[in-house]
C-alpha cells in the first residue's frame, strides 16, 4: 500500500486541546515548567497533578535548573488527559521578531516532533505555541507551524498524525489558508 501523502498526516480541529484524543498534546509552557494560564493552564487543570510533579523532577535536574529554554521541548505523562503525554515546549515571547522569536518558534515545533518520533508516538496535537500571551503574530507564527510540521513528516515516519488544535475563528481561517 503506498504511504499517506504528507497532507494526509494533517488534521485540523478547532477546539479544547485538552480533549484531544492523541498520543501527546504540546504545551505552550513557559520557562520555569510550573505551569500558568492559556493551554498551559488547562493541560495541568485537566492533567492533574501527576504532570506537574514530572515537571518538578524534570526541574530537578541540573539540566533544568535555570528551566526550559525557548525552543526545546521535553515529555511527560498526560495524567487524566485522553492523551498519554504531554511534551512541554516553551515559545519565544515577541519582541518585534528580531530577536531570533521565529528561528526559536521553528525549534519548538521541531523539537517537540522529534520528542515525539523518538517515543515513536502515532500523534500529536499542538496548539498556536506563542500566539497568545507571548504575542507572536497569529499568520507569522502559522506559517512557521505549517512549515516546520510539513518538512518533519515529507522526512520521518513519526508521527504518523498531526493535529493542529485552534481555538478561535481566525486561527482557523490561518491555517485553511495556509495548508
Ligand atoms: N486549546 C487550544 N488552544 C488554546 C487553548 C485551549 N484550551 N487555550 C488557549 N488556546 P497561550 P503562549 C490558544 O497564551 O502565547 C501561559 O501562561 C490561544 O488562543 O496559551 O505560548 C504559559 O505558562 C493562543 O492562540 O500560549 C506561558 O507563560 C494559543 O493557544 C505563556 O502562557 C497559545 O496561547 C505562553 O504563552
Amino acid at each position: 500500500m503506498a504511504s499517506p501523502t504528507v497532507s494526509n498526516r494533517i488534521q485540523l480541529v478547532q477546539g479544547d486541546i485538552t480533549r484531544q484524543e492523541v498520543s501527546a498534546v504540546v504545551n505552550a509552557a513557559n520557562s520555569t515548567l510550573l505551569g500558568g494560564g492559556g493551554v498551559d493552564g488547562a493541560i495541568h487543570r485537566t492533567g492533574g497533578p501527576a504532570i506537574l510533579e514530572e515537571c518538578r523532577i524534570i526541574r530537578a535536574s541540573p539540566d533544568y535548573k535555570d528551566g526550559l529554554p525557548a525552543g526545546q521541548a521535553v515529555i511527560t505523562t498526560g495524567g487524566k488527559l485522553p492523551a498519554a503525554h504531554v511534551i512541554h515546549t516553551v515559545g519565544p515571547i515577541w519582541h518585534g521578531g528580531q530577536q531570533g522569536e521565529p528561528e526559536l518558534l521553528a525549534n519548538c515545533y521541531h523539537n517537540s516532533l522529534r520528542l515525539a518520533a523518538e517515543h515513536q508516538l502515532a500523534s500529536v496535537a499542538f496548539p498556536g505555541i506563542s500566539t497568545g500571551v507571548y504575542g507572536y503574530p497569529k499568520k507569522e507564527a502559522t506559517s512557521i507551524a505549517v512549515r516546520e510540521v510539513c518538512q518533519w513528516l515529507s522526512e520521518n515516519q513519526f508521527p504518523q498524525t498531526v493535529v493542529f488544535v485552534t481555538f478561535d475563528d481566525e486561527s482557523r481561517r490561518l491555517y485553511e489558508q495556509e495548508l
